[in-house]
């Protein structure tokens, strides 16, 4: 590929999956998912390039066409797999950014493994990216990749943004690299967050540990000015609206109904990791039973959880754990034909998903730590019926812009968690209405369509002419 395109987004994998087509052979089709969609369009107006993994290790792909989009493989070593995604991404940064829900592994080879990859996509980038381009960054596999690019391309925009939450500086403080991580992500003229208040984690950590001057959320650094801001992302709201208008989708969603033998139907939909909280609903859920509050036939909790980094220790005991659970719980309190919880550890397509959607009356979303959850997002976008309710942690980043609207939750409180399940499933249809209502003006308006736009427009717009003195 030459060296020529505009705008080029950099994230770990690439947006396409690869499949077995019709005739037998593999074949590409585009992920699913909200990032995919809101960034696809920009991709195609600017003749853009997606840098990333497809997922195979050992594996060399020359560039290609898909969906409008040109995607430039970055290969991986089975090894590498192993020390930069499963080792350094999932176990040590992941675990750190999520309050050190599950201790964090720090070891020098991982570190070692996650610097050669991130050096390897930023000289993909370097090589691919027109001169004066854009380049997004997206995540925290990546967060070197802003430094490492400008380096080889000061003429180039850098943009990053941060999926997941940014910790405090009394967790960051752990890292043995803490300083490359920060010096990785100033390299970038805009570091977005999830939310304002990681942003001011980010701001503050730099005070403390590069002795750097800000002016609020500008951060003066190798004489430029680096920029932190917020910028919930969201989901794609047309979409979904497409697919609950589909006629097979509500019928599926009335066959759901009949499965579940009309009971009352709470919903979980996670990946399954231990930042979601599942257990902690699991327990809740359970006690109502044991309480005598909820009866079998009356209610079921319908939980799916996606397999996730299955080959990571933490995750594994995480399954382990969880399916052990609900086996309790339904040896405890179901009844033949009333199981109380129906556990999938499987991934849907969006048609099904959204099937679930319409047909749950409460959406269970208890994460402990969550940068912003689009599953919660999701339920509100889908529910242009104005019923169902949301049961909400405060620890997730969705909680700052539904919080009127749902019924919020600590999950590590469980008689609180108990009583707000209750108070949603007996919420009447005037108060569900009053509530989905709220909720879904705020993710109507923004979309992630308004998130990437506004992401671009904030990273394109002129940084502070001067430095303060
Ligand atoms: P995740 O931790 O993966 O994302 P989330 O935001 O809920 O969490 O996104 C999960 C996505 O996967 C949703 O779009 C959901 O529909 C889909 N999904 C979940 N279970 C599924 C299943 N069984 N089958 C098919 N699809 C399923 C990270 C951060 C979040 C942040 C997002 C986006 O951890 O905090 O919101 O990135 O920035």
């Amino acid at each position: 590929m030459s060296r020529g395109s505009e705008f080029v987004v950099v994230a770990n994998r690439l947006p396409v999956d690869r499949i077995t087509g019709e005739d037998g052979a593999p074949a590409w089709r585009r992920s699913p998912g909200g990032l995919v969609s809101a960034i696809a369009p920009v991709m195609r107006r600017r003749k853009g390039t997606w840098i990333g993994w497809a997922g195979s290790p050992d594996e060399e792909l020359e560039p290609f066409e898909e969906d409008g989009m040109a995607l430039v493989p970055v290969p991986q070593s089975a090894e590498e797999v192993e020390l930069y995604y499963e080792g350094f991404s999932n176990a040590t940064l992941w675990p750190l950014y999520h309050d050190v829900i599950a201790p964090p592994v720090y070891d020098r080879s991982m570190w070692d493994a996650y610097v050669r990859v991130n050096e390897r996509f930023a000289e993909a980038a370097a090589k691919v990216a027109a001169d004066d381009a854009i380049v997004w960054v997206q995540d925290y596999q990546l967060q070197l990749v802003p430094s490492l690019l400008r380096r080889l391309r000061p003429d180039l925009r850098i943009g990053f943004f941060l999926h997941i939450p940014f910790p405090p500086l009394e967790l960051f403080w752990q890292l043995p690299w803490r300083r490359q991580i920060l010096e990785g992500l100033l390299g970038a003229d805009l570091v977005g967050f999830q939310l304002p208040g990681a942003a001011s984690n980010f701001v503050r950590l730099c005070r403390r540990l590069l002795d750097v001057r800000h002016v609020r959320q500008d951060v003066f650094w190798e004489d430029r000015v680096v920029r932190a801001r917020a910028f919930p992302i969201s989901v794609d709201v047309g979409e979904l609206n497409d697919l609950v208008e589909r006629p097979d989708v509500r019928e599926r969603a009335e066959e759901i109904r009949t499965d579940v033998g009309d009971a009352t139907i709470l919903l979980g939909v996670d990946r399954l990791d231990y930042t979601k909280g599942i257990a902690q609903r699991l327990q809740a859920f359970g006690e109502l039973f044991g309480d005598g509050h909820l009866k079998p036939g009356q209610a079921v909790l319908v939980q799916i959880a996606t397999p996730s980094r299955e080959r990571v220790e933490q995750y594994q005991i995480l399954r382990e754990d969880i399916e052990q659970q609900v086996g309790r719980i339904n040896g405890e309190y179901g009844e033949i034909g009333f199981p109380v919880v129906h556990y999938m550890h499987s991934s849907y397509d969006r048609a099904e998903l959204a099937a679930l959607y319409l047909a749950a009356d409460v959406m269970v979303v208890t994460p402990l730590r969550d940068g912003m959850n689009l599953v919660a997002k999701e339920y509100v976008a889908c529910r242009g019926d104005l019923r169902g309710a949301l049961v909400l942690s405060e620890f997730a980043g969705a909680a700052a812009e539904l919080r009127r609207g749902a019924f919020q939750v600590n999950p590590y409180d469980i008689d609180g968690l108990k009583d707000t399940l209750l108070a949603a499933v007996h919420a009447g249809p005037s108060e569900q209405a009053r509530r989905m209502r709220t909720m879904r003006r705020r993710v109507i308006e923004h979309d992630v369509d308004r998130w990437a736009h506004e992401f671009l427009s904030e990273l394109e717009s002129p940084a502070l002419p001067s430095l303060p003195h």
